[in-house]
């Protein structure tokens, strides 16, 4: 069966079979990429993140339900998504546990769930995420959440996949500013407060405005500068806070609004061409050097990096020097 030809068809088992050759780096998958990747491009990658157990699985359960039924005049579009979970050996049951609560979508052909649990070999996490993400959008999935937990260098990595990210708070955790790592601010296009309906609510708003003018403080006219004609400007994108209960489902039209508000910034800012091409270009450098590296590692003799570790590791050459000599034995070896 040719692959990318029955995905493009819409067959969900060549979908199923090529995602997991993709997660393990077989060459068939990455072959199914490259007839894929034409068609890539159109769909709206949206990042969950946030602490465990915010609620980030139900939002995106709810998200999909109305991506899948929206409102009057409004297409249904084809939802993927992919639940990244870095530590799944130790937690086996919080991926069965989203399985299970996503329940009320299965059955639905217009959603396709897919749990990661492996760390890919090449280039980690966020680079089979990537690739995980391109054989959706290439079978025409038009919404594609990905959800993943915490703050990580991963977690941080997969977010810049995303064109939106949505950074999931929840009452209590909010309250202690040392809970919300700075960096998982700054990646926030939105943020969510989700299980509302708990106490604290406002507490943990007024911390996350708080957070939030630091990161992003208003830009005011110096004395004596002129006024910043707001026409010739890059319109600002101030990350708004709305509150959910995603297991009652309020607040998902009015975040599923603001995702939609926050594309067609993107758009009309120039900002999603240029993020698009930061991630491809960074992609392509990723692979371009492990690539050089393997090929590299593989044509110097027998030992040589071996050796030159041995005299660095005695700290008697530094880094620097390690890699000139190694670069230049290779260079006088050679007929
Ligand atoms: N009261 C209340 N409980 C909620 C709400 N949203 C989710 N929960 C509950 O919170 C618990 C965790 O929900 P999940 O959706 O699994 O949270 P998560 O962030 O995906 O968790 P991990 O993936 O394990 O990090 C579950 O028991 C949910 O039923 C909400 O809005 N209000
Ligand atoms: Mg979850």
């Amino acid at each position: 069966m040719d692959l990318a030809q029955s995905i493009l068809e819409g067959n969900r088992l060549a979908l199923a079979r090529t995602l997991t050759l993709v997660e393990n780096d077989q060459p068939e998958g990455q072959k199914a990429i490259n007839a894929l990747f034409a068609h890539t491009g159109r769909a709206h990658l949206i990042g969950i993140t946030g602490a465990p157990g915010t609620g980030k699985s139900s939002l995106v359960n709810q998200l999909a339900r109305h991506y899948r039924r929206p409102a009057a005049g409004m297409p249904a579009r084809q939802v993927a998504i992919v639940a990244v979970d870095p530590t799944s050996p130790f937690t086996g049951g919080a991926i069965l546990g989203d399985r299970i609560r996503m329940r009320n979508l299965s059955g639905d052909a217009g959603v396709f769930i897919r749990s990661m649990a492996s760390r890919g070999t090449l280039g980690g996490l966020a680079a089979t995420t990537a690739s995980l993400v391109q054989v959706f959008d290439a079978a025409g999935y038009e919404i594609i959440l990905i959800e993943t937990v915490g703050a990580g260098q991963d977690e941080i990595e997969i977010a810049r996949l995303a064109h939106t990210t949505l950074v999931v708070e929840a009452p209590g955790l909010g309250d202690d500013i040392q809970a919300i790592k700075a960096g998982i601010l700054e990646i926030a296009d939105i943020l969510v407060i989700n299980k509302a309906d708990q106490s604290g609510v406002e507490n943990t708003e007024r911390a996350l405005r708080g957070m939030l003018e630091l990161a992003h403080p208003t830009r005011r006219p110096f004395l004596g500068e002129a006024n910043p004609t707001p026409e010739n400007e890059t319109p600002l994108w101030i990350p708004p806070i709305m509150r959910t209960i995603a297991t009652a489902d309020e607040g998902t039209p009015e975040l599923i609004e603001k995702i939609g508000e926050h594309r067609q910034h993107l758009l009309e800012s120039g900002e999603w061409q240029q993020r698009e091409r930061e991630r491809l270009s960074t992609e392509m450098r990723m692979v371009l050097r492990e690539s050089l590296l393997q090929e590299w590692l593989a044509q110097i003799p027998d030992g040589a990096y071996q050796a030159a570790l041995d005299s660095l590791y005695q700290r008697q050459i530094s880094p620097r020097q390690a890699v000139q000599q190694l670069l230049q034995n290779n260079k006088e070896t050679k007929p």
